[in-house]
């Protein structure tokens, strides 16, 4: 392996599209291991936190987590803030969507979608339901300037 692989599943979406997209725009020819649902858990164990994506290169062990491998490339790339308040946007926000995508944050979505056919609920509701957590998550990504 002389390039750089990132293994995700095949699907345009989510932590491992974010890696592609951060790899293609710096430039970086790399092997693109798109992996079918089947083969994921006989990999699974084999991963250094049992997730994807991952990202390898020749002589090094398998390295995951998806704001780290955002990171490498835009470090090696030039791609990050030199400012170092610029350089804490970028991280406040990829926190932000970080919390915007963990399991808890999208079963709470996955409540509000299914009750959305019910009337507008009151503001006071609107505090006390499961999804709120969610929706306050993203209005702080929305702060930066960026919607989510
Ligand atoms: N914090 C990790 C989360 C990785 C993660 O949850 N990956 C999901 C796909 S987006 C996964 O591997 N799911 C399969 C599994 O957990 O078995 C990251 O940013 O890379």
């Amino acid at each position: 392996m002389t390039k750089l692989k990132l293994t995700y599943f095949d699907a345009p979406t989510s932590r491992g599209e974010e890696c592609r997209l951060a790899l293609f725009v710096a430039g970086i020819d790399f092997e693109d291991h798109r992996l079918a649902r089947a083969e994921w858990t006989a990999l699974k164990p084999t991963t250094p936190f049992g997730s994807l994506p991952v990202l390898e290169l020749a002589g090094k062990p398998p390295v995951s987590q998806s704001n780290a491998i955002l990171a490498y490339v835009g470090r090696q790339h030039g791609l990050l803030p030199t400012d170092a308040w610029e350089a804490l946007r970028l991280e406040s926000l990829l926190s932000a969507c970080e919390t915007c995508v963990t399991p808890s944050a999208k079963r709470s979505a996955s409540k509000i979608r299914k009750s959305s056919s019910s009337a507008a609920p009151s503001s006071s509701k609107v505090r006390s339901r499961p999804g709120h957590a969610t929706w306050k998550s993203r209005s702080r990504v929305r702060s930066l300037g960026v919607r989510p």
